[in-house]
């Protein structure tokens, strides 16, 4: 089975799939207004730094940066991307600490579900669409990058208040589950069930 999901420790990400909206959180360098050599030369030093840092950011990320192309094509355990302009059955679920309202439905077989998804808690909260054998692989190496964002369609992550759509097609037969991979909230229960007939 492949991991289809990806992981970007830089990107603020507020909601997924065919229309997505996002927010990059890249905080923009301030303008050099007018100064003194000294202070320029002190400004060139920060930048130094600043890049310095940052190259050593992605020199221990977890991930190799280029992995977004490399899994862009690749399936989802759970069914596929949904198309916006075919027909769906719209769910609302509900992302509280720590639970998920409603935590199991049911699909049939090719069905698109609209999912409008809600963070009404007070924590952020994720909403992943997957087997649980991945879900769980998954939780794995999010034990050790707690704060790794999510970009791909069968997924998102999002702060209190905020709400998300997700456009599903369950194409496969079986039993799924969305589940929140932020450590421990899994296994406090924020797991809801799917099955597809
Ligand atoms: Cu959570």
């Amino acid at each position: 089975m492949k991991d289809s999901v990806r992981h970007h420790a830089t990107r603020e990400i507020t909601r997924y799939g065919p229309g997505v909206r996002r927010d990059d959180g890249v905080g923009r360098q301030h303008a050099l207004a007018k100064r003194s050599n000294q202070q320029q030369e002190k400004d060139k030093m920060k930048r130094m730094m600043i890049a310095g840092v940052g190259l050593a950011a992605l020199v221990t990320l977890p991930w190799p940066a280029n992995s977004h192309d490399k899994h862009a094509h690749e399936s989802y355990s759970a069914g596929e991307p949904g198309n916006p302009k075919k027909p769906s059955r719209t769910i609302e679920v509900e992302m509280s600490e720590m639970a998920y309202t409603p935590s199991r439905i049911e699909v049939k077989r090719g069905e698109q579900i609209r999912f409008v998804i809600r963070n009404v808690g007070k924590e952020d909260h994720e909403f992943l669409l997957a087997t649980t054998e991945e879900n769980l692989k998954h939780a794995e190496s999010m034990k050790k990058n707690p704060h790794m964002e999510h970009d791909d369609p069968n997924g998102v992550r999002l702060k209190p208040k905020k709400s998300a759509e997700i456009i599903w097609k369950f194409s496969k037969p079986g039993s799924f589950e969305y589940s929140c991979l932020i450590p421990d909230h899994r296994d406090y229960g924020m797991i809801g069930k799917v099955t597809v007939k």
